[in-house]
């Protein structure tokens, strides 16, 4: 699947989408937020994918933002609308996917660019990335999911420096707070994304939704993350996957989970 704005590409159970909008350095305009989200959503639906990363096109950024030039002259109700739908359409449904997301962050990821890596499970970074949430050097705030995001991954603390700072980390100090899992050179970056994603790819593709569910069941409001995951190891023993992963384990072999 290829479209303009989202290069897509499958390997081995592994889909790598790619925004190329490089002369807006990946910009996220209207466009580029709706054929995303259709790609992460037809990426449920396809058994072939067991992992997704998302990265940006060039060697410059992953994502710098959402496309300032599109929104300049938004009133407050299509402000509200625009931070709405994206949240609903795009950064929620990413961070529910029911398979991991990666983000390899290439790049300056700043404004609703670093909330698009936010919004993934795991953040690896190249060693040229600039990070920040520049949105008040602009008048506004982060708006698509950044001031709730960003403390629950760095603390509050770290995350009031940097919103209300409007500066950018770079990749050695966003590994120090815990902003991104891994930095390693550009050019080792799709390597060691890939790798991380076949690690994660060995295991019960059904654990992992449940993992995914269980994790952020404790960010829902009004949802009790312990019992949520009690809820959900006690139906883990009803699947396939987990009589196929015990018996591998007991009969000493690999085993072929089948997501059920
Ligand atoms: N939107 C639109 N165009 C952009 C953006 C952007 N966010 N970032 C870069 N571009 C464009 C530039 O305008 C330029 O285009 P042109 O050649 O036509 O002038 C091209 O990309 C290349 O950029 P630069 O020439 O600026 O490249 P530099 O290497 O000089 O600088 C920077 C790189 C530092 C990344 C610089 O481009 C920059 O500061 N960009 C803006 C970063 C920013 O402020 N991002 C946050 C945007 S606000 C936001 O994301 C809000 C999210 C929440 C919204 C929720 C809904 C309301």
């Amino acid at each position: 699947m290829s479209d303009s704005l989202i290069q897509s590409s499958l390997n081995k159970g592994v889909l790598t989408l790619t925004i190329a909008r490089p002369e807006a350095l990946n910009a996220l305009n209207a466009a580029v937020i709706s054929q995303l989200a259709e790609s992460i959503e037809e990426a449920q639906k396809q058994p072939e994918v067991h992992v997704i990363i998302i990265t940006g096109s060039g060697e410059k950024a992953f994502v710098a933002g959402a496309d300032i030039k599109e929104f300049a002259g938004f009133n407050a109700q299509q402000g509200r609308q625009m931070a709405q739908r994206g949240q609903e359409d795009l950064f929620n449904r990413i961070e529910r996917s029911a398979k991991p997301v990666i983000a390899a962050i290439n790049g300056f990821a700043l404004g609703g660019g670093l909330e698009l890596a936010l919004a993934c499970h795991v953040r690896i970074a190249s060693e040229n990335a600039r990070m920040g949430l520049p949105e008040v050097s602009l008048g506004v705030i982060p708006g698509y999911g950044g001031t709730q995001r960003l403390p629950q991954i760095v603390g509050k603390g770290k995350a009031f420096e940097m919103i209300l700072s409007a500066g950018m980390v770079n990749a050695e100090d966003g590994l120090a707070c815990g902003l991104v899992n891994q930095v390693v050179p550009l050019k080792s970056l799709a390597e060691t994304t890939d790798t991380m994603a076949r690690k994660m790819m060995k295991n019960s593709p059904r654990a992992l939704q449940t993992a995914i569910k269980a994790v952020l069941s404790g960010y829902e409001e009004g949802v009790n993350g312990f019992n949520a995951e009690i809820a959900y190891f006690g139906a883990s023993f009803e699947t396939d996957d987990f009589q196929e992963g015990t018996q591998a384990f007991i009969e000493k072999r690999k085993p072929q989970f089948t997501g059920k």
